[in-house]
């Protein structure tokens, strides 16, 4: 079939060379657009839609921050209005095409892969700030916003959105909410879960619901939407929602402490914590800490230590006063062997760097993550065992840990050795993951803490979910993904 330019769509008129292969992107946006009609039959739906099938878009929108799966998506759709969702989700369930949420696509868990012909649903340019209520002190957003954008528009209005982790400029909160996003300050205001005062989303079957209205009490029934949040797009697309913003935290400390041993990690937190109001209360190893002082931050101690904890807590000369105590405490019994604090905002900054870094000065080594929870007063003996779990079982791995210990919850990243394939690296990690997750299952533990199951751990999820869980989200999803094109294949098989 041969095109001129005056009987070409407007869309195609639009398209420059492609620098990538010398071919028109015209080329390719006709080839992939016409071979398929189900794309045909969207653009003749939506012909306002910005729809992408270049290969680079594919492989772009395609995958999140593992790198396990080869993205090959059908296309990437990205709409502007809540009408557009809508009507793309009715369209794949009359096409039986798969739909994959995607926010900012920084997450570890596979959550936001497209690797089976699925159709890529960006909320890219869904990213408004819709309304900031004083009275009820919630933010209204569109599900595209990142997070960092959350934070400066509830400071703007002199509150706070308290959940914070190093993406924040680049996840978006729809992807936040649908993983229950952890981060840096739970220990202080818990999970976004927390925060989430109501959600419009749009189910599987194209429903548009409004979830939780942004009421502070509602005892009328099932609160859906708490089914929303940590469903990783496999009920459907979270569009909208309210945020709950509170006081502004007060100016803080930092401090950065050096711990002589593994063991002594829990009581200086109970220390601490005996004292202070705490904002946080991070640990890193110092294998970690070398991984992001070759990445170029400046090392904080003369002298390496075996971990470190970086914490927060209020800089008035009170808490000061009890932060100091409380090392001294600690320094006296042998459970600290040195520590500094920030003396200005920029030396905080640099502080949190140090933990902040891990995961990208790591992220060349491809990692295999475990992102796992126990209950605090678990931790003590869940640490002793894991550490022995894992130091018999990856004699030959490089192992990272670091985390937020004041939550239970660890990371544990394995570094790939250079030379080794990934395919046999990814199956001894898992093998070691299967241990792990029997140990979770002994201390009551969670196989996923804060990064969500996608298709990383979903073979880990009935150790520590028990079946009539995994059955009562199977009827769930069923209910409200009638067809199953919601994220197919995350967090379980139907
Ligand atoms: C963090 O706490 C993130 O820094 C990433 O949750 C953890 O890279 C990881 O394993
Ligand atoms: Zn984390």
């Amino acid at each position: 079939m041969l095109f001129s330019g005056h009987n070409l769509p407007q869309w195609m008129l639009q398209m420059k060379p492609c620098r990538r292969c010398r071919r028109g992107q015209i080329f390719h946006r006709i080839t992939a657009a016409m071979s398929d009609p189900r794309l045909e039959s969207l653009r003749a739906l939506l012909p306002e839609l910005r729809l992408l099938v270049e290969p680079a878009d594919l492989e772009h929108y395609g995958r999140d921050w593992t790198r396990r799966w080869t993205p090959a998506p059908l296309a990437v759709a990205l709409p502007a209005s809540v009408g557009e969702v809508q009507a793309i989700v009715r369209w794949a369930n009359a096409q039986g095409v798969g739909i994959v949420p995607s926010g900012g696509r920084t997450g570890l868990s596979g959550g936001a892969v497209a690797a089976n012909g699925e159709l890529v649903l960006s909320l890219e340019r869904m990213h408004k700030v819709l309304a900031f209520d004083a009275v009820d002190r919630t933010l209204t957003v569109q599900a595209g916003i990142p997070l960092q954008k959350v934070q400066e528009t509830a400071r703007e209005h002199g509150l706070q959105y308290p959940v914070d982790f190093a993406s924040r400029g680049s996840c978006s909160i729809g992807g936040n909410i649908a993983t229950n996003a952890g981060g840096i300050r739970v220990v202080r205001y818990g999970n976004t879960r927390e925060w989430v005062a109501g959600v419009r989303l749009v189910t599987g079957s194209g429903e548009l619901m409004e979830l939780g209205r942004g009421l502070v009490k509602d005892s009328s029934g099932y609160d859906l939407r708490h089914l929303a949040i940590a469903s990783e797009g496999t009920l459907g697309i979270i569009v909208e929602a309210t945020l709950k913003l509170t006081d502004p935290p007060p100016p803080g400390n930092v401090m950065l402490l050096a711990l002589p041993s593994f063991e002594a990690l829990m009581q200086v937190f109970a220390a601490f914590r005996a004292r202070l109001q705490l904002q946080a209360f991070e640990f890193l190893t110092d294998v970690a800490l070398r991984h992001v002082l070759a990445h170029g931050e400046p090392p904080p101690f003369e002298h390496a230590h075996p971990y470190y904890v970086v914490t927060e807590f209020a800089s008035d000369e009170a808490s000061e006063a009890e932060a100091l105590a409380a090392f001294e405490q600690c320094l006296e019994q042998g459970l600290v062997s040195d520590g500094v604090i920030s003396a200005s905002d920029a030396q905080a900054a640099q502080l949190w760097r140090l933990r902040e870094a891990i995961t990208e000065s790591l992220a060349r080594y491809l990692p295999y993550k475990n992102d796992v929870s126990v209950r605090i007063s678990a931790m003590p003996a869940f640490l002793a065992e894991t550490q022995a779990l894992l130091g018999r079982e990856y004699p030959q791995f490089e192992v990272v840990w670091f985390g937020h210990i004041g939550d239970g919850n660890l990371h544990i990243n394995i570094l790939k050795p250079e030379a080794m394939a990934q395919d046999a690296f990814v199956a001894d990690c898992e093998r070691v993951t299967k241990l792990l997750a029997q140990s979770l299952q002994a201390h009551g533990g969670s196989i996923s803490a804060e990064h969500g199951i996608g298709l990383v751990k979903k073979p880990y999820l009935a150790c520590t979910r028990s079946a009539a869980e995994i059955a009562a989200m199977r009827g769930i999803k069923a209910v409200l993904d009638p067809n199953g094109i919601m994220n197919p294949g995350k967090l379980f098989d139907r």
